[in-house]
C-alpha cells in the first residue's frame, strides 16, 4: 500500500552533519522524496508538534531541544511507508536502538536520538500540518 509519512532530521543530526546520510538512506531503500525543507521550529510550533506528550515530564525538555537549531523535514512515499520508516529509524531511546537503525547506529541520546518519524496516519496529518503549513 503506497503511503506518505514525515521524517525529521532533528537538531543534533544537522549539526553531526548527517542529513545526506539520513536522505540517502530512504532514497536507497526505494522511497520517493516528495518535499524537504530545513528551518528551525518555534516555541509555539514545537508546542503543537508535540501536543500529545503535553503532561509528559520530558515535554519541557522535548520542545527545548527541537528549537535549538535548524532541522530537515521531509515527507516521503513508498509501500507502507510509516511502518517502514519507524524501523529504520530504531527504538525511542537511542541507546536501545538496534545496529543498522538510524538512532542504533549514530547516537546514544533520548531527547538527542538525531531523527523523528511519524507513527501513524493521524500522526502524519497532523505533524505536516504544523511543519508544512
Ligand atoms: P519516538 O516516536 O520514537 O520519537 O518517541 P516518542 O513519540 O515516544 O517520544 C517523542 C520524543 O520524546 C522522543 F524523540 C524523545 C522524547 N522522550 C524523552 O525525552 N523521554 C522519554 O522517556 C520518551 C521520549
Amino acid at each position: 500500500m503506497t503511503e506518505q509519512t514525515l521524517f525529521i532530521v532533528k537538531p543534533d543530526g544537522v549539526e553531526r552533519k548527517l542529513v545526506g546520510e539520513i536522505i540517502s538512506r530512504f532514497e536507497e531503500k526505494g522511497f520517493n522524496i516528495l518535499k524537504l525543507k530545513m528551518f528551525t521550529f518555534t516555541k509555539q510550533m514545537a508546542e503543537e508538534f508535540y501536543s500529545v506528550h503535553q503532561s509528559k515530564p520530558f515535554f519541557g525538555e522535548l520542545v527545548s531541544f527541537i528549537t535549538s537549531g535548524r532541522v530537515v523535514a521531509a515527507i516521503i512515499e513508498g509501500d507502507n511507508a510509516i511502518a517502514a520508516t519507524r524501523l529504520m529509524v530504531g527504538l525511542t531511546k537511542s541507546f536501545e536502538a538496534a545496529p543498522g537503525t538510524i538512532r542504533g547506529d549514530f547516537g546514544l541520546g533520548i531527547s538527542d536520538n538525531i531523527i523523528h518519524a511519524s507513527d501513524s496516519k493521524e500522526s502524519f496529518e497532523k505533524e505536516v500540518a504544523v511543519v508544512f503549513k
